[in-house]
């Protein structure tokens, strides 16, 4: 597997609240994952991301060992409580140093930063006042982008704004799964509003000759479960919630008017339409997070699909089918196929537009042998693969730019707590030692090679 062009990205990834810990250090403030972490109930085996991998203050070690991989780039994400504690007013320095010195660290070591504003922490004093489903947090988060991008567009010349506004929206205000964890129906799709909004005033905010300004989406192919006018149907509706009710106000300037319908949405969206040219500024690049396709389709009766924002107007009777795939832990099908698909989707909307895949990786129960091994067979074949199809995607000649894993380490897999292990390496949260997976040992010859 070689022909991969000169300057081609090579990175791997991780989140502020799911690697960092040192929640209540530096002046950070409290933001929705620690108050959702710590409501009973909320998280698999009850756990949080107080201490996490200690990052904070391991994060030398951790750019040290993603370089002696090969690597190239880090794909972080800045914590909005670290910079501005309340959400909004002066921006605490001790939170902007942290991540001044996390990103001199990288170029210290050959790697290049890639930041995202903002990767699901909502300082809790926002939701406090309404979190996405109100405009303010958009201009709030337009503030904080700008404070946050002049104080480091020095060291870092990479910036995402969201990272996938769709769980922000559809987990955080739909289903509940995620922070904030409520159930709000069709407002969940106010929350996509706001956010493609922030989106946009953050880009405009925080544009610069010397820097690149992207976002990380995670759309994904739809199928329907079979030829039937009911699963088509689902499957369109499917389409429209995940892919193009993001895909659409970016690239075309517009909602899907379908979505809108179906959600009884129509109306409200239409007293924002001035905010479309805002939320389609031009961007440098999409990043696109993927795992696997999607499976639709319309059953009789009352459902109730994991994965699926099944609260929503417009999800109802629609459900994710096994088609039989072998899956990773997290019980997601593995197609690599997939990833070429997803990539060509947003190719076909914007034919010139720089790609990146911002995250693919795979979950595994990962044993450690007696001689200290990492035996993930499984993770190293679905990396394989995977890379197999981004190689065939730039031969093709889509402007793929670059490739990161999810993720560096082991790390707080949200509502599945320690539970799903999807790192390169991989970390004992007793003692928090690193040690490399045979994958990621594959992926350092690879890049050798
Ligand atoms: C990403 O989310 C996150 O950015 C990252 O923080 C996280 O750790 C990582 O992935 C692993 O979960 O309806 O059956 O098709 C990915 C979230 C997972 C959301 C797949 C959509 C669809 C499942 N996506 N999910 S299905």
């Amino acid at each position: 597997m070689t022909n991969f062009p000169d300057g081609f990205v090579w990175g791997a990834a991780t989140a502020s609240y799911q690697v960092e810990g040192a929640v209540s250090e530096d002046g950070r403030g409290p933001s929705i994952w620690d108050t959702f972490a710590h409501t009973p109930g909320r998280i698999a085996d009850g756990e949080n991301g107080d201490v996490a991998d200690d990052h904070y203050h391991r994060y030398a070690e951790d750019i040290r060992l993603l370089a002696d991989l090969g690597l190239k780039a880090y794909r972080f994400s800045i914590a909005w409580p670290r910079v501005i504690p309340m959400g909004s007013g002066a921006a605490n320095p001790a939170g902007l140093d942290f991540y001044r010195r996390l990103a001199e660290t990288c170029l210290e070591n050959g790697v290049t930063p890639y930041a995202t504003l903002y990767h699901w922490d909502l300082p809790q004093s926002l939701e406090d006042a309404g979190g996405w489903l109100v405009r303010d947090t958009a201009e709030r988060f337009r503030d904080y982008a700008a404070i946050t991008h002049a104080a480091l567009s020095d060291v870092v010349k990479h910036w995402m704004t969201l990272n996938e506004p769709w769980c922000s929206a559809f987990l955080g205000y739909g289903n509940g799964e995620h922070a904030p964890g409520r159930t709000e129906g069709a407002d969940a799709l106010k929350a996509v509003h706001h956010l493609m909004l922030g989106h946009g005033l953050a880009l405009q905010a925080i544009r610069s000759p010397e820097t690149t300004v992207g976002i990380a989406l995670n759309p994904a192919p739809v199928h329907a479960a079979s030829d039937s006018e009911a699963d088509r149907d689902a499957a369109r509706r499917a389409d429209g919630l995940r892919n193009r009710m993001f895909l659409d106000p970016l690239l075309l300037g517009k909602y899907p008017a379908d979505v809108l319908e179906d959600t009884g949405m129509t109306e409200w969206f239409a007293q924002y339409e001035a905010d479309l040219p805002v939320i389609s500024s031009p961007l440098d690049f999409i990043g696109v997070n993927y795992y696997c396709p999607q499976t639709v389709a319309a059953p009789d009766g009352p459902i109730s699909a994991p994965g699926t924002p099944s609260t929503l107007p417009g999800s109802e009777n629609l459900v994710t089918v096994d088609t039989g795939l072998d899956k990773t832990q997290m019980g997601w099908p593995i197609e690599p196929g997939g990833l070429r698909d997803t990539l060509k989707m947003i190719n076909d909307l914007a034919p010139t537009l720089p790609l990146y895949v911002t995250e693919n990786g795979s979950a595994y129960p990962d044993e450690v042998t007696a001689d200290g091994r990492i035996e993930d067979t499984e993770r190293q074949q679905y990396l394989e693969q995977h890379l197999e199809v981004t190689r065939q995607v730039v031969e093709e000649g889509l402007p793929l730019k670059g490739y990161f894993a999810w993720s560096l380490i082991d790390n707080f897999e949200w509502s599945w707590g320690f539970s799903r292990r999807f790192g390169l390496i991989h970390v004992d949260y007793s003692t928090q030692e690193r040690k490399l997976k045979n994958s990621a040992l594959w992926l350092r010859d690879f890049l050798e090679a």
